[in-house]
């Protein structure tokens, strides 16, 4: 089937805006041609190096320079992190998502450690995804060779918009190493967040950015923010549940055949609205009880919400 990376901003806009369950209605039909109905992929997050970041991004509890109320520490110890990963496969997670709060990866002891941390992990039959800032391509090729099936590198919200939220680096930056990483070979995640302030038409360039690398992102996270206290944009509106619904069953018919991960911002979501998200073509969530570093659904309350809704979790596909 052809895959179209070449959507304008119109035609966008045109499904975006549609009325609410003709949109759904439509997503679901896409989704239904590539994915199984109900299917969900658990993604486990696991935080190796928590804080002390020297970026700016106006969101996150881990920039060092945000006085936040988070538990830092250095880069995990590999059985440590083997020990996580268990638990979180133990509990259906097909996928962990390994998190540094680095600006960029510098070559060095650490990285030594992440390569064989990923090694480890990929090891037990997961799919290991790492999201460790910018990296080259000779780190990426390393990553790979190590067992890592995909790189997490967000663009986060328009091109327009990026310099509203984070001043320490640009969209270029980040769109330079989304292709590093698939020139290496990885597998692709990267979405963004709502929530951030932005506007509608914001939203839209941005899942047309997305739409437009090609091959799209394997895996396209949307997320709400999660506001900390201490971050910039700790005051900001919650977003409301239909503009949520609206991204999701876009980015699924822009992109058929990626998952859709409903990601941060799931707590403060009902079952209900959570069904809308799932019936609008998401097929992805990130389990446990925590993200990186704010709370998330525990497992039970999601097993019980699989049960609700009748969702079963994904197996492993390396
Ligand atoms: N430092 C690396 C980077 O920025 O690429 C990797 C870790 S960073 C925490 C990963 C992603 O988490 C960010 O790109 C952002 O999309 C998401 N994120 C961080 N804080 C968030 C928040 N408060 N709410 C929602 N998403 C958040
Ligand atoms: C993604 O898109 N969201 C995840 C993961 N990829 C790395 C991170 C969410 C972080 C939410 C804030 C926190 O827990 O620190
Ligand atoms: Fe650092 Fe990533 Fe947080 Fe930005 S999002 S402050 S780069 S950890």
């Amino acid at each position: 089937m052809n895959i179209k990376t070449d959507w304008s901003l119109q035609e966008i806009k045109e499904i975006h805006d549609l009325p609410l369950l003709k949109l759904v209605l439509q997503a679901q039909e896409v989704h239904s041609l590539h994915f199984k109905l109900g299917e969900v992929q658990m993604s486990s997050l696991i935080s190796i190096k928590t804080g002390g970041c020297p970026e700016d991004c106006g969101y996150c509890p881990q920039a060092a320079r945000y006085h936040t109320d988070i538990k830092k520490h250095p880069l995990m110890q590999k059985e440590e992190v083997l020990s996580l990963s268990r638990k979180a496969k133990d509990k259906g997670a097909s996928r962990i998502c390994l998190g540094a709060a680095w600006r960029e990866v510098r070559d060095g002891e650490d990285f030594d450690k992440v390569l064989e941390i990923v090694k480890a992990v990929s090891e037990e039959g997961v799919q290991v995804c790492c999201t460790l800032g910018m990296l080259s391509e000779n780190q990426a090729q390393r990553l790979k060779a190590a067992g890592l099936s995909a790189y997490n590198h967000n663009i986060d919200t328009s091109e327009a918009y990026y310099d509203k939220v984070i001043k320490t680096r640009n969209f270029d930056d980040r769109i330079n190493t989304i292709q590093k990483a698939r020139d290496a070979g990885l597998s692709v995640c990267s979405g963004g967040i709502l929530g951030l302030g932005e506007s509608i038409d914001d939203r839209i360039k941005m899942l047309q950015t997305l739409s437009s690398l090609s091959p799209h992102p394997e895996s396209v996270p949307i997320n709400t923010l999660v506001p900390v206290k201490g971050t910039p944009l700790e005051k900001n509106d919650s977003v409301a549940i239909e503009e949520l619904v609206r991204a999701i069953a876009t980015a699924r018919i822009l992109m058929p055949q990626s998952f859709i991960r409903l990601s941060a911002g799931r707590l403060e979501r009902s079952v209900s609205e959570q069904a809308l998200c799932f019936l609008a073509g998401a097929n992805s969530i990130f389990t446990g009880d925590t993200l990186l570093t704010t709370p998330n659904p525990t497992e039970d309350t999601d097993d019980k919400m699989f049960r609700t809704l009748g969702l079963t979790k994904m197996a492993v596909h390396v």
